[in-house]
């Protein structure tokens, strides 16, 4: 099995970090499919939408970040991981697919847009933020009575938004919601956050 990806992106970060939780030996597979025509043509096989990660297991392909998790647990995870119960199962799919639509949209363009140039590119990066904000502080209310997003124990809902807040605790300028920090400290001491998410971005210009 292995990953096709690259390590500066957030979605191939978390499916490597769950790689690492679940001890799986699945190496990746560094695509640079901008500047390498053979590895976007390679690519473009696996996935219709020659985007990063792939999951290749076998014959089969697998993408989309978050059905790489889902799949990955279902096949190789524990009844923790993948509980039998379909509702508990949506306990943490949810935070997923709130995460795709929502968070990690607003994180976008309120991080990694280029330019906020002129006065309506300032304000909707400001706008951005104060989405941000809010979606926060939500996430600090679920955090209020547990360790983690859905119980205390750590599930899929912890890596698909928690491989996000690492970069938004590098912003000097403000300070993440108390829960939501206490909860970002137990992130830090996974090694497979350390390596996969925070060494990245360790390595990304300031
Ligand atoms: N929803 C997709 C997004 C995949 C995606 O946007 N991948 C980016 C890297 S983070 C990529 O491959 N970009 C290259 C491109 O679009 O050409 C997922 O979660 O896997």
């Amino acid at each position: 099995m292995k990953i096709y990806g690259h390590p500066l992106s957030i979605n191939v970060q978390k499916v490597m970090w769950l790689i690492d939780e679940l001890d799986l030996s699945i190496a990746l597979e560094e695509v640079d499919i901008h500047h390498n025509r053979h590895d976007a043509q390679a690519l473009a096989q696996r996935c219709p939408m020659r985007q990063v990660p792939v999951l290749e297991d076998g014959p089969n392909s697998v993408w989309e970040s978050h059905t790489i998790l889902r799949y990955l647990v279902a096949c190789y995870g524990n009844k923790m991981w993948y509980p039998d119960c379909a509702f508990q199962r949506s306990c943490y799919e949810r935070w997923m697919d709130w995460c795709l639509s929502s968070f990690q949209p607003v994180i976008k363009a309120a991080l990694f847009m280029p330019s906020a140039d002129g006065a309506e590119g300032r304000q909707t990066q400001q706008r951005a933020w104060e989405q941000c904000r809010y979606e926060l502080d939500r996430i600090n209310d679920a955090l209020d009575d547990q360790r983690y997003l859905t119980s205390d124990r750590m599930t899929l809902a912890d890596i698909a938004v928690g491989s996000l807040i690492h970069r938004l605790s590098q912003q000097t300028d403000w300070a993440l919601p108390p829960n939501v920090e206490r909860w970002y400290q137990q992130l830090v001491e996974r090694p497979g956050y350390q390596r996969w998410v925070m060494q990245a971005a360790s390595t990304l210009p300031t």
